[in-house]
């Protein structure tokens, strides 16, 4: 966290409005509390830290577990006597209070992107962005759950792994950790004795898994040649000098290696990844911090923040919700197994899409400006975004165009993803704003970054909203020359 003024007094508003939120929450009478939080990591994560400081309390309550917030999705949500919006609703605060849902309180770290005032009591709202904290980086909607959670006196380890695994299925670390109350709330649990903070290699399954595999599974960066390529990743680390198995027959782990092999695996990776186009800052990133919870056992894929923040990926994009949260809540044993299966099951299907794509060209269709990767009846919408992201970073496809896919969406409608190959990133093209303009102008909605956005159009809009990508992309790259 910067160690600027604005920034603690900031901090001290948020602990604030955290106090009012659980006192209302302490404090109200209502029967049965219902939660309504987003289906990613840090949604599930967020709306289970609140589940435990209810029962603790010994509340009743209901979880739903939503796509977005829209007229539609807010009709499914059943009547309860309060309500509680988390990693959501800020945006649409006033589609939220306009349909009856009170007591509210919203718990989200996304820009509050409203052009109305809302009147205070109407609302508890806890957002990092009305307080000058950047939501982006600075905590995530599971972090202000945590915060809640600590003036509710229920903060434990559980609480701190899910706060961090939130944080770090968001992507909020950069190269030098976590900042801000993220920061605050790692250094809280190092403190507690609950997480061990080491710097290493952030590959898959590090260091319980077979290397050949931690290798195999990276996606994030994505490793191009070795990701989904075990034979390739045996070959690799054979070339450095590391074999695939020690000499009792066994695999040979990240946890094997001696200090120099650890260095000259990062070094042949980072070089890798450099030749194949990579910004330093990128490959860079392969390098970094490792977050142990040592309250976890050392047997289970939980034991490692980005390992836990993927078994709950599995769980909200395979729709297996009850099996993510109950995790969450701290179900373990049969649950587990549950959950790192799902986790086996979502690997395999990216790679089913992925050898999908590789070996039939028709699913790729090459525009002036754009390529368009049509998945409708193929891929389901919670993984379009995810497998768009691999396909770009993998070079699958021309990265010199940035890429366009459509999978089926709800109520008959076409989920958009969009990405762009970071090499393209110094161009004029924002696609969060040319996916925000094409999808509004054909009735639907979206927006997002400039490299990555997402949106939602209705079907028959499709080639109108393809064309007007394309030629929005053309003129921003023009201006770019
Ligand atoms: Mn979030």
């Amino acid at each position: 966290m910067s160690s600027n003024g604005s920034s603690l007094k900031g901090l001290s508003h948020l602990n604030d409005v955290a106090s009012q939120i659980a006192e209302s929450i302490n404090e109200s009478s209502a029967r049965l509390y219902t939660i309504v939080t987003h289906y990613d990591v840090d949604g599930l994560a967020a709306a289970s830290i609140l589940a435990r400081a209810l029962m603790r309390i010994e509340r009743s309550f209901m979880v739903r577990v939503v796509d977005q917030i829209d007229k539609e999705t807010l009709e499914t949500i059943p009547k309860s006597d309060y309500y509680i919006f988390v990693d959501l609703g800020s945006s649409n605060a006033d589609l939220i209070i306009k349909k009856g849902f009170k007591p509210l309180s919203i718990i989200d770290h996304h820009e509050p992107l409203r052009s109305t005032t809302i009147a205070n009591r109407e609302l508890q709202e806890l957002n990092p962005h009305n307080f000058g904290i950047n939501g982006g980086k600075e905590v995530s909607a599971s972090g202000l759950a945590y915060l809640v959670a600590k003036k509710m006196n229920s903060v434990d380890h559980l609480a701190a792994y899910l706060a961090i695994s939130g944080a770090v299925g968001d992507r909020q670390e950069d190269a030098q950790g976590f900042v801000g109350v993220n920061k605050l709330i790692v250094q809280e649990a190092i403190n507690n004795g609950w997480v061990k903070k080491t710097i290493g290699l952030r590959l898959y399954g590090v260091p319980r898994q077979p290397l050949i595999k931690s290798l195999a599974y990276t996606v994030d960066p994505l490793l191009p040649g070795l990701t989904y390529d075990e034979a390739a990743s045996q070959r690799f680390l054979e070339a450095v000098g590391i074999p695939a198995k020690k000499s009792n027959g066994s695999f040979i782990t990240y946890k094997d290696l001696s200090t120099d092999e650890v260095s000259k695996l990062a070094t042949a990776l980072i070089k890798h990844l450099l030749i194949k186009g990579f910004s330093p800052q990128i490959a860079n990133s392969l390098f970094g911090y490792i977050y142990e919870f040592l309250r976890e056992s050392e047997e289970t894929q939980l034991r490692y923040a980005h390992e836990f923040a993927q078994v709950l990926n599995a769980c909200g994009r395979l729709r297996r919700h009850g099996i993510g949260l109950a995790i969450g809540l701290g179900d373990r044993g049969k649950l587990l197994s549950l959950a790192e299966a799902l986790f086996l099951e979502y690997r395999r299907r990216l790679a089913h899409y992925i050898s999908l794509i590789r070996s039939d060209s028709s699913y790729m269709r090459v525009l002036n400006n754009i390529q368009v990767l049509d998945l409708k009846n193929v891929v389901d919408e919670r993984m379009l975004g995810s497998l768009s992201s691999i396909v770009v970073s993998s070079y699958m496809c021309d990265v010199a165009k940035p890429l366009i896919s459509l999978s089926h969406s709800a109520q008959g409608k076409i989920k958009v993803s969009a990405r762009m190959h970071e090499s393209l990133s110094k161009r004029e093209v924002n696609l969060g704003l040319i996916i925000k303009l094409a999808t509004e102008h054909v009735g639907g909605s979206g927006g997002g970054h400039k490299v990555a956005a997402g949106g939602i159009i209705p079907q028959e809009a499709q080639e109108v909203f393809v064309k007007l990508v394309d030629s929005l992309v053309g003129k921003a790259l023009k201006k770019g020359i």
